[in-house]
């Protein structure tokens, strides 16, 4: 890659320090939804966008690119949100680039949230990787650091200083990792001039996916009177038919309001009510959230309507915002992993949001069509290796019962210098962002707050201990976990996690051919681990490249009669101990991904057992019997499961 002279990256590190101070957690930004007394505007679609491609990346800070309309200030090319822009033209340079990119939109706000000033209007960003300033109308209201997560800045008073002007959004997004982001990565001079050109440098990643910027998921304007619910979180419970769910309303812009919080079951029924802004609900009869082949009716949602009213002396505030609640419980043993008291075994896959030309880009086609493969292997959950994923995709976990290990984007903590105070402190703010952002999702049921750290250097002990006792601090409901792969005997983190989560390649990093170790190896993991632990293991990867229309027999590596031979012993070894101490098996990877370019990948991951274009391999058929027959013998599937006969 040929970029700028070193003082460019210089200077985009130096913004990251100086904007990267941790600012504490303002408002429980609830996901936007529409109400009798809220309005959402979607900004989705084309927006101008020029990459900074000055010698120093800085040109667009010098030149104040946000003071004027972008097409003004140089060439704009048009890029579609959301998206990364990474796969969007043919320019490999753009594909590559490191840097600040801008974007722009105008956006005609409509005349009545204006004029009313009883109206709040808020700009809220899904996500954007990684580091984001954003200015209205050429002034600054808010920057983030990472991305994975939404972001937004209150805009009322701003857009009424000129009514009569449509309203100039411009986002800077910078893609740079340092050794404090999640995920960390380095910036590395190439200084030989003999082998690089002036200005070489490479962005040096620790984690196996393409890192694709940009503004990922969906720019939305939406209202709220000024007086409004700010949060809501609730706690679920059942005793024999009561469900119980203890809830919190926070209220923002008035000392006093009058609340109606209503609890109604699918037909809209009130199931259970209260006026205040804290307490438990009953619900008799109680219809309890469960999981995916679990239950003949899985996902069961109630929601919960909280309707505010403030009165000042010259204005009435209402405001309506409706939660679904599904009531469940989750609690883990030394051997067992208990959703309602009942045993519940992962048989799941890890994901990537990645697909073709749009990268990260949340896309409702893929993700439609990603839930009727999950369902259709008869997989009942999923791990969001290794980033939270869009809170639209958690929805629909709630809704179809598929039960969710949500993680961080704590993936590649390599480096010693990772561990340090400053990461710590970011790491975090990003589990607060995060439990906040998901902590009302019933089809979250486990926190993971990294994959695959360097868990044996001695400061992880203190890393790890601190952050999962903040994890349970912010949450106590859920088990707190990380991924690793490290010595069992060394690893500094387990004796605090609730559930040991093992990554392992035996028979391809390890061994590669031989697949008759994996019996041993295998088993040998398991007995170490819980032989030191006495905590459930699941076993959170494993798998096999397979190129799709590959074939050997014998198998071979990379074929997918290999892939299919390793996920059997694999799955020969799961069945002894599943009756013991495992409580899962999550296959890497769920549909094959991009990851940078290296020696051992062949444009992506190919451990996917569907491509990436979603078409099956020969594995998603091993692996869809499996599920389904893992699913029937745990809960001898009646006929309401549509279980597939010729299975
Ligand atoms: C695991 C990582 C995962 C990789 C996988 C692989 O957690 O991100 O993609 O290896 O190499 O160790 O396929």
């Amino acid at each position: 890659m040929s970029v700028p002279g070193s003082s460019a990256v210089l200077r985009v590190l130096w913004l990251l320090s100086v904007f990267g101070t941790v600012l504490p957690l303002d408002g429980g930004m609830l996901f936007p939804r529409e109400s009798t007394s809220r309005e959402v505007k979607e900004l989705n679609g084309l927006w101008d966008f020029r990459p900074d491609g000055s010698l120093n990346r800085n040109e667009g800070f010098e030149k104040a690119w946000y003071k004027r309309r972008l097409a003004e200030t140089g060439p704009v090319i048009e890029m579609p949100v959301p998206a990364s822009y990474n796969d969007i033209t043919q320019d490999p340079t753009l594909r590559d680039f490191i840097g600040w990119v801008w974007y722009e939109r105008e956006v005609f706000v409509p005349a009545r949230w204006i004029s009313d000033e009883g109206t709040r209007v808020v700009l809220r960003v899904g996500s954007a990787h990684y580091y984001s300033i954003v200015w209205v109308n050429g002034e600054k209201v808010t920057e983030h650091e990472g991305g994975h997560l939404p972001f937004e800045a209150e805009i009322s008073s701003l857009i009424r200083r000129d009514p009569t002007k449509p309203c100039r959004i411009t986002i800077a997004v910078n893609n740079t990792l340092t050794l404090e982001t999640l995920p960390p990565g380095t910036i590395q001079y190439m200084n030989d001039r003999t082998r690089y050109p002036d200005g070489f440098f490479v962005q040096n990643i620790y984690f196996d996916f393409f890192n694709y910027a940009g503004i990922h998921r969906p720019v939305l304007l939406y209202t709220t009177p000024t007086v409004y619910v700010d949060d809501i979180i609730v706690e679920t419970n059942f005793m024999d038919n009561t469900g119980l769910v203890r809830y919190k309303v926070s209220v923002q812009g008035a000392a006093t309001a009058t609340l109606k919080v209503t609890l109604m079951d699918k037909d809209g029924h009130c199931v259970a009510s209260s006026n205040t802004p804290s307490g438990v609900l009953k619900v008799v009869d109680v219809k309890l959230w469960w999981p995916y082949l679990m239950h003949e009716n899985p996902g069961y949602l109630y929601s919960m309507e909280v309707h505010l009213i403030a009165v000042s002396e010259t204005s009435t505030y209402e405001d309506v915002y409706t939660l679904p609640v599904g009531i469940r419980t989750v609690n883990v043993t030394k051997t067992q992993f208990l959703i309602n008291n009942k045993p519940f075994y992962f048989h799941g896959v890890n994901k990537h949001e990645d697909s073709d030309i749009r990268g990260k880009g949340l896309d409702w086609p893929l993700i439609v069509k990603d839930f009727n493969l999950i369902k259709w292997l008869g997989a009942n959950s999923f791990r969001t290796s290794h980033y939270p994923y869009a809170e639209e995709i958690l929805q629909m976990c709630d809704r179809h019962g598929i039960v969710v290990i949500d993680e961080c984007p704590g993936v590649g903590i390599k480096d010693i210098r990772s561990f340090g105070n400053a990461s710590l402190s970011h790491h975090l703010v990003v589990m607060d962002e995060l439990v906040r952002r998901d902590k009302n999702h019933p089809s979250v049921v486990m926190w993971s707050v990294a994959n695959e750290p360097a868990s044996e250097m001695p400061p992880a002990e203190f890393y790890f201990k601190t952050l999962i006792k903040h994890t349970k601090a912010l949450d106590h409901t859920r088990p707190v976990t990380y991924i690793t792969d490290s010595n069992y005997a060394r690893d500094k983190g387990a004796p605090f996690v609730d559930v040991v989560c093992v990554n392992s390649y035996f028979s391809w990093y390890h061994d590669p051919g031989h697949l008759e170790v994996i019996p041993i190896q295998l088993n040998a993991q398991f007995e170490n681990w819980y032989g030191k632990y006495k905590k459930p293991i699941i076993q959170s990867e494993y798998g096999a490249d397979a190129l799709p229309g590959l074939h050997m027999d014998p198998p071979m590596m990379f074929t997918e009669e290999y892939q299919n031979a390793l996920l059997q012993s694999y799955h020969d070894v799961f069945d002894q101990k599943r009756k013991q101490y495992v409580i899962g098996e999550l296959i890497w990877n769920f549909a094959d991904f991009m990851t940078a370019q290296a020696i051992h990948r062949v444009v992506g991951n190919k451990k996917g057992i569907f491509t990436r274009q979603r078409q099956p391999k020969a594995a998603a058929f091993i692996l869809r019997r499996r599920y389904w027959r893992l699913a029937n013998e745990t809960w001898r599937l009646p006929p309401w499961t549509k279980y597939p006969c010729s299975l």
